[in-house]
């Protein structure tokens, strides 16, 4: 199967990282982001959304980074990153939904005015951060909560794909200056995140040139 994807995109990362935590093996082909090759009518033939990442495995064209996530984790039957068990896959599946439609928007107003506007030379809004600042500590406490004595979003014994999933929005916190500093189990979970290979060898800050 082929994942298209720019490594120096958020969803990219996502798939990429949880693809090298699950051992899912794939082909690749750059579509280039910033050249807006995404607006290609070759690649819109794949995902009209003219977003990336897509995977095409087959008759089969997906898109939305959770789910190429899922269908990578059934593909292998990646068990500790995706458990069968009908409950524990529920709250992954919870979480996957979260990141998307919650704590993704919160984290990518940090990443457009911290990291994207200074990469184009533009200058931070400061008013634009401030008045997301109530939305973002009210999603980080769910997660901080949630994190209190547990090293996983979902209390397996191994991250999965949930971890991979919520992270992601946060990648470049350091760089989007995510306000972490009240919530200290969501700061020890990203610790343990950063720690993981899987994690660590898909740092995009060295293809942005930011570190
Ligand atoms: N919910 C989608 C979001 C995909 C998305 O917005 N991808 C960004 C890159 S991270 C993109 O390609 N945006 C298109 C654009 O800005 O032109 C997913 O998780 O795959």
């Amino acid at each position: 199967m082929k994942l298209y994807y720019d490594p120096r995109t958020v969803n990219c990362r996502k798939v990429v990282a949880g693809f090298k935590l699950m051992g899912v093996a794939f082909d690749s082909e750059n579509v280039d982001y910033f050249a807006q090759d995404q607006q290609s009518p070759e690649y819109m033939a794949i995902n009209p959304n003219a977003a990336l990442p897509a995977l095409v495995d087959g008759d089969l064209k997906l898109w939305e980074s959770n789910a190429i996530l899922q269908y990578g984790a059934d593909k292998v039957g990646a068990e500790s990153a995706y458990p069968s068990d009908l409950a524990t896959r529920a709250d992954v599946n919870r979480w996957l939904l979260w990141e998307s439609s919650a704590w993704f928007p919160t984290c990518y107003v940090y990443l457009v005015e911290n990291v994207v506007k200074p990469i184009l030379e533009a200058e931070p809004d400061q008013a634009i951060l401030d008045g997301e600042g109530p939305n973002f500590h009210k999603h980080a406490a769910i997660l901080d909560d949630r994190l209190d004595g547990q090293d996983w979003l979902c209390g397996t014994p191994e991250p999965t794909i949930a971890d991979i999933a919520v992270a992601s929005p946060m990648h470049l916190h350091r760089y989007q200056q995510l306000p972490l500093g009240e919530h200290p189990n969501l700061r020890a979970w990203m610790s343990r995140m950063e720690a993981l290979p899987a994690w660590e060898s898909t740092d995009v800050a060295p293809l942005l040139g930011l570190a």
